[in-house]
C-alpha cells in the first residue's frame, strides 16, 4: 500500500526549530517494516500544497499527528485531501488521543487512533489492505460501514460509523517491549530542511542533529502535564537496544548531537548507568547528548551524573516548575527545593550545563509565589531557564480545574501555546495582567542580570545564533522601549 504521514503546518508565535516528528518517524519505520511504500509530508518544511501531494503519490491512506495547537491544522489539511481523493485519512497524536470524538464527528476524519500508535496503525493498514483487495471500488465509507463491521474488534481506536453512531473501542494494550520497535525512519524526511532541535553543540544543523526515545511513559501525573499519549506505566528499552541506535546514528548517519526525548530517564538509575557504559566501551562518547526534558533531580546523584558525562552528556534538564513549595506541593510533582538544589549542585559539580523549566500561572498562584519562583531560578541559576505561561491542555487537572473554577481565556486550540505572553486564564485572585507582567518579569530579571549578561555574550553559540535569539526575546518578551534599547546596544557589540 501508499501510505502518506502527515505533519499538519503549524506556526507557533515565534521562531522555533524544526525538527524531524520523531513519532511519525516511527511509524514510517513501521509501515516500511510491512512492506508498504511510505512518504512523509511534513507540511514545516514542505512546499507543494498538499492536494498536489495527494495527487501525484496517490496514497491508499494517509494518517495525520495532531498536538492540540495543530488539530485545527489537521483537520483543514483532512479537507483538502478528502477534497482531492475519499481515502481513509486517520489522525492521531496528544490532542486527539484525549478528544477523540471532536475530530471522528466531522465528516473529513474518518478513524482516530489513540495512544502509543505503531501496533494500531499497522493493524489498521492491514485491514485497509484487506478490504481494498476485495473491493476495487473501495471508499474511506466502506470503513465505516455499519453492516461491514470491518473496525469492530480494532482496539484503541475512535470512529463514527456512516449512520452516525460513535465507537469508542477499548484502549490497546501497550507495547510491551520497546526493544521490538524499528529505529525511527529518517530517510523519509528531508533531513537537510530542520534546524537543530536544541542546539547542544554551536552550528550544527538538523541533518546532523538526531532525537532518541529511550523510555516512554512517565509514573508520576504533575497536575499540567499533558501525559495523554503514553500510559503511567514506564516502559524503558534495553541499553544494548539503546547503543544499536546510536551507534546507527553516529555510523550511518553521521549524527553529531543527540537529544533524549525520555519525560523520566533516569527511572532506572543502573540502565542508565550501563547505557553510559557502552557508549564509553564504543567509543561514542565524542558526539554530544543531551536531556532535552527534565530528568528526575532525587536520582540525580553526582555519580551518575559524572559517569554520564563521561559517556558524552553535556546538558541536563529539570522540572522544577514553581519556586514556591505550597505550589510545589499542590502540582504532584513528587519533589521538594532542597533535592532540585542538590540535583543542580551535583550537574555543576560535574561540569555539565544544566536547564530549568519553570511555570508562571499554576492554579492557586499569586504575586508572592510568582515572585518565589522567579527568585528561585535565579539562585540555582541553570545556565538556560525556560518559563512557561501555564497553559491548561485538555485532560490534564488544570485543565478540570480551570473549567470548574476559573474562566478560560482561551477558545480557540490554535491559540494553545505557551511563549505568546499571553495569559491562558484567571483563576481567584489570579488576574491575566498578574500573570503576563509576572512572566516577562521572570524572563527580565533572570537574563538581564549583569553576570549573565557577560556570560551569554561569551558564548561562542550565542553569537551565532544571536540574530534568532534577539528576534524571538524582542517578539516575547520585552516592552516596546527596551526592545528599541537592547537592540541598540547589541547591534553596537555586533558590528
Ligand atoms: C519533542 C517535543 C516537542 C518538539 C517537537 C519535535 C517534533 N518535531 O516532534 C518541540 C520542542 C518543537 C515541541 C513543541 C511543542 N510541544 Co511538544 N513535546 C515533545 C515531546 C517531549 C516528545 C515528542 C515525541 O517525540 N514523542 C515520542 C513519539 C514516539 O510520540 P508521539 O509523537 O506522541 O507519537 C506517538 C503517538 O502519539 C501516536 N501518534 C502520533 N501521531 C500519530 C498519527 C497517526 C496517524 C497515528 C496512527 C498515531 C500517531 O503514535 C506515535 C508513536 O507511538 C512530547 C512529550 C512526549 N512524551 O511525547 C511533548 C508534547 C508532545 N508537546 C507538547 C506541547 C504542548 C508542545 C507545544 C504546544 C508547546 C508550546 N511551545 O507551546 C509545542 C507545539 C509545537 C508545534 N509546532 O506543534 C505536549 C502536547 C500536549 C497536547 N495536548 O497537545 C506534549 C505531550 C508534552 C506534555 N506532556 O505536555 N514539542
Ligand atoms: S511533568 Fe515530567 S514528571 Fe511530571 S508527569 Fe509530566 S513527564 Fe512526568
Amino acid at each position: 500500500m501508499r501510505v502518506l504521514l502527515i505533519n499538519p503546518r503549524f506556526h507557533l508565535p515565534i521562531d522555533t526549530r524544526t525538527s524531524p516528528h520523531l513519532g511519525l518517524a516511527y511509524l514510517a519505520a513501521v509501515s516500511e517494516q510491512r512492506g508498504d511504500e511510505v512518504m512523509v509530508f511534513d507540511a514545516d518544511v514542505e512546499e507543494e500544497p498538499i492536494g498536489e501531494t495527494i495527487r501525484r503519490f496517490n496514497p491508499d491512506v494517509v494518517g495525520i499527528t495532531a498536538n492540540t495547537p495543530q488539530v485545527k491544522s489537521a483537520w483543514r489539511t483532512a479537507q483538502a485531501i478528502k477534497a482531492v481523493k475519499d481515502i481513509p485519512v486517520i489522525l492521531g497524536g496528544p490532542h486527539v488521543s484525549v478528544l477523540p470524538a471532536e475530530s471522528t464527528q466531522r465528516p473529513e476524519v474518518d478513524v482516530v487512533v489513540r495512544g502509543e500508535g505503531e501496533t494500531v496503525w499497522i493493524k489498521l493498514c492491514g485491514i485497509i489492505e484487506k478490504t481494498k483487495a476485495h473491493k476495487p471500488n473501495f471508499t474511506a465509507k466502506d470503513l465505516l460501514d455499519p453492516q461491514a463491521a470491518l473496525l469492530d474488534g480494532l482496539l484503541g481506536i475512535t470512529y463514527h460509523t456512516t449512520d452516525g453512531k460513535e465507537c469508542h473501542n477499548p484502549d490497546h494494550p501497550t507495547i510491551a517491549d520497546l526493544d521490538t520497535l524499528p529505529f525511527p525512519a529518517y530517510h523519509f524526511f528531508k533531513m537537510n530542511s530542520y534546524t537543530n532541535l536544541q542546539p547542544a553543540t554551536d552550528a550544527v544543523d538538523g541533518s546532523k542533529s538526531f532525537s532518541v526515545m529511550t523510555s516512554r511513559g512517565c509514573p508520576y501525573r504533575c497536575t499540567f502535564c499533558s501525559q495523554s499519549i503514553m500510559p503511567v506505566k514506564w516502559r524503558a528499552r534495553s541499553p544494548e537496544s539503546v547503543l544499536a541506535e546510536w551507534k546507527h546514528l553516529v555510523h550511518n548517519l553521521g549524527a553529531l548531537e543527540i537529544g533524549v526525548l525520555d519525560d523520566s530517564a533516569n527511572i532506572q538509575v543502573d540502565r542508565l548507568e550501563r547505557m553510559a557504559d557502552l557508549f564509553i566501551e564504543n567509543k561514542l562518547n565524542h558526539v554530544p547528548w543531551i536531556f532535552v526534558n527534565g530528568i528526575r533531580a532525587n536520582l540525580a546523584t553526582t555519580e551518575l551524573l559524572s559517569k554520564l558525562k563521561t559517556a558524552g552528556l553535556k546538558r541536563v534538564a529539570f522540572g522544577v516548575e514553581s519556586g514556591d513549595p505550597d505550589v510545589l506541593l499542590s502540582i504532584d510533582k513528587k519533589i521538594d527545593h532542597d533535592t532540585i538544589r542538590q540535583a543542580f549542585k551535583n550537574a555543576k559539580k560535574v561540569g555539565l550545563e544544566t536547564m530549568g523549566f519553570f511555570i508562571i500561572g499554576l492554579p492557586g498562584e499569586n504575586e508572592e509565589t510568582m515572585e518565589n519562583t522567579i527568585k528561585f531560578a535565579c539562585e540555582v541559576d541553570p545556565m538556560i531557564a525556560n518559563f512557561s505561561m501555564m497553559t491548561p491542555y485538555p485532560g490534564t487537572k488544570v485543565w478540570e480545574i480551570v473549567k470548574r473554577q476559573g474562566h478560560l481565556l482561551l477558545n480557540d486550540w490554535e491559540d494553545y501555546v505557551f511563549f505568546d505572553g499571553r495569559a491562558r486564564y484567571e483563576l481567584g485572585d489570579m488576574t491575566a495582567e498578574l500573570v503576563e507582567r509576572k512572566w516577562k518579569e521572570a524572563y527580565r530579571r533572570f537574563y538581564l542580570r549583569p553576570h549573565r549578561i557577560v556570560q551569554t555574550l561569551s558564548r561562542r553559540d550565542f553569537w551565532i545564533n544571536w540574530r534568532r535569539t534577539f528576534k524571538v526575546a524582542f517578539k516575547t518578551i520585552f516592552p516596546a522601549k527596551e526592545k528599541t534599547e537592547l537592540r541598540q546596544s547589541v547591534e553596537t557589540v555586533a558590528v
